[in-house]
């Protein structure tokens, strides 16, 4: 992994229907890492987008009585709402609709051409629309349904161009047998390698044109259009600006992508996709000889009951409504700190609301009270005192958190900055500041106490920061610093005569932010 440049990429959603909870989770996760690497001083180019061909598209604007291209017009702009509201910080979002990608997948796929990696054939079997994909008779569920989502699925019979996958399924068993991290968590490793054991087929990559028209057309056969699946992976390629297609065969950047952001560091995926991004993919890149991406992270379902969340099911929860009525840091702090990365997490309410007090209980709470007893007791300014109250606690805690997100662990790093703050609540307790404030000989005391507070809340500032990245710039403001402290910075930071500044509850509690709402 380089150590100050990374690409992180979501999935490009589909077009067809609002974002849920789902995407959410995925695109903030995603963020709190790029936060994160950010406030660590790297480079970072995080790239989001939308999936915009297919039947899947075609199917759902001739329901709606428009165009796909309006639809996705429509829904791209929903999607980039969503994330402005959720303080995403990409800095790319894609769409597949663009020129730019429509030129990069047409190279691609000539570059496939070029080197012998196609061949026609004809392809007979069944396929699902709503998830894009093929399944073979034995998969099927009861009458011929998706396994996947259950619903019908169609039997096609038709002329295919496919792309020679099989070559490549002993290059990509020993790739990720030398790199035992490449697919993480292991599970999902597992669950790739079980697969590559089984004969591996070859793959579709095209569709006639008289089924599927919305799509991007084959440079070499103009009656069919990109298999979606293989237009949808190549977004990443697009966005990192490795090729450029308006060059000769040669000179496209194929063969050298020095100066771009490829390979991608990190592929974040739900577990899904991850056949098409831990599969499809890197045989894909194999084919055209560009290098693989370094690593694929994939998570875990939000679920209800035991059923995976998601727009057929009827089942979402709508993240904006949440962010609405509990504030956009809320619903990021619920999400990763309550699903473990990689495994699946069941949203209900009650639970928010736990996660909710933990945010207005003991982290608000300890703002609320270290800055009221600073004005009280040292008129709003942190006295100079050494303030090494829980610094081996606080030291330990950037340990733990630096090392919880290098293994993706980020609902690890989030619970221990919040046993900081329950720490330094506890600290409160046990120094008694009213105490000290009565005791004539209590001033050095009482500074000690007050200057470990401020320092504290200094640190935690930092590491809530990936998290919750408005109310952090609140607090940092309150504080009296100029921003959000760096990781480094935030240990070594001078407190000592910064003005702090009283101001709502950062967190209002529950029961207040329910009057608010009802007005
Ligand atoms: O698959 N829990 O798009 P998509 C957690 N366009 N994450 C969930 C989820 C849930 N219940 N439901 C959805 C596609 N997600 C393709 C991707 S990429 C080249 C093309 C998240 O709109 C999760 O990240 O169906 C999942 O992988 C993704 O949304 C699927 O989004």
């Amino acid at each position: 992994m380089s150590t100050n440049r990374r690409y992180l990429t979501t999935p490009i959603y589909y077009a067809s229907g609002d974002p849920h909870i789902g995407h959410a989770y995925t695109t903030i996760l995603s963020d709190v890492l790029a936060r994160f690497w950010r406030q660590d001083g790297e480079e970072v180019l995080f790239l989001t987008g939308t999936d915009e061909h297919g039947p899947k598209i075609e199917d759902e604007a001739a329901k709606r009585n428009t165009t796909p291209l309006e639809l996705c017009d429509e829904m791209a702009g929903r999607f980039a709402a969503a994330w402005d509201i959720l303080a995403i910080s990409h800095d790319r979002f894609i769409r597949t609709t663009e020129e730019e990608h429509k030129a990069v997948v047409t190279a691609f796929i000539q570059r496939l051409w070029d080197r012998g990696q196609i061949y026609e054939g004809q392809y007979s079997g069944w396929y699902c629309v709503h998830e894009e994909r093929y399944w073979t008779e034995k998969d099927l569920g009861p009458d011929n349904s998706c396994p996947d989502c259950k619903r019908p699925v169609q039997h096609l019979e038709e002329t295919n161009y496919f792309f020679k996958m099989s070559e490549y399924q002993g290059q990509l068993l020993a790739h990720i047998e030398a790199n035992p991290n490449w697919i993480v968590p292991e599970e999902r490793r597992n669950e790739i390698v079980g697969f590559l054991q089984q004969p591996l087929g070859d793959l579709s990559i095209s569709r006639p044109k008289s089924r599927v028209s919305w799509g991007i057309t084959l440079p070499f056969d103009e009656d069919h259009v990109a298999y979606v699946w293989v237009d949808a992976l190549i977004n990443y390629l697009t966005a990192s600006g490795a090729i450029d297609p308006s060059q000769e065969s040669g000179a496209q950047g194929f063969d050298d992508v020095s100066g771009s952001w490829w390979p991608c560091d990190l592929h974040l995926v739900g577990k899904d996709i991850i056949t098409t991004h831990a599969v499809y993919w890197p045989t894909l890149l194999m084919g055209v000889g560009l290098p693989l991406p370094r690593q694929i992270l994939a998570h875990g379902w939000w679920v209800v009951g035991d059923t995976k969340m998601s727009k057929s099911l009827g089942n979402v929860i709508d993240p904006l409504a949440l962010s609405d009525e509990f504030g956009t840091d809320a619903v990021r702090w619920y999400l990763l700190r309550e699903m473990p990365t990689g495994s699946d997490a069941s949203y209900t309410t009650e639970r928010f609301m736990t996660r909710y007090d933990e945010l207005a209980n003991i982290l608000g709470n300890l703002a609320s009270r270290a800055i009221a007893m600073i004005g009280k007791y040292r008129d709003g300014v942190v006295p100079n005192a050494a303030g090494t109250g829980l610094l081996a606690e606080t030291e330990a805690t950037f340990a733990t958190a630096r090392d919880a997100m290098s293994r993706y662990r980020v609902h690890e790093a989030l619970a221990a900055a919040m046993e900081l703050a329950r720490a330094a609540n506890g600290y409160v307790e046990e120094r008694q500041p009213w105490s000290q404030a009565k005791d004539p000989e209590g001033s050095d005391a009482l500074d000690e106490t007050l200057a470990t507070l401020a320092r504290v809340l200094a640190a935690l500032c930092a590491l809530f920061q990936p998290v919750a990245p408005a109310k952090m710039v609140d607090l940092a403001a309150r504080l009296g610093l100029d921003g959000v402290p760096t990781l480094d910075g935030a240990l070594a930071l001078a407190m000592t005569g910064r003005s702090v500044r009283k101001g709502e509850p950062l967190f209002p509690r529950i029961q207040q932010t329910r009057e608010q709402v009802q007005g």
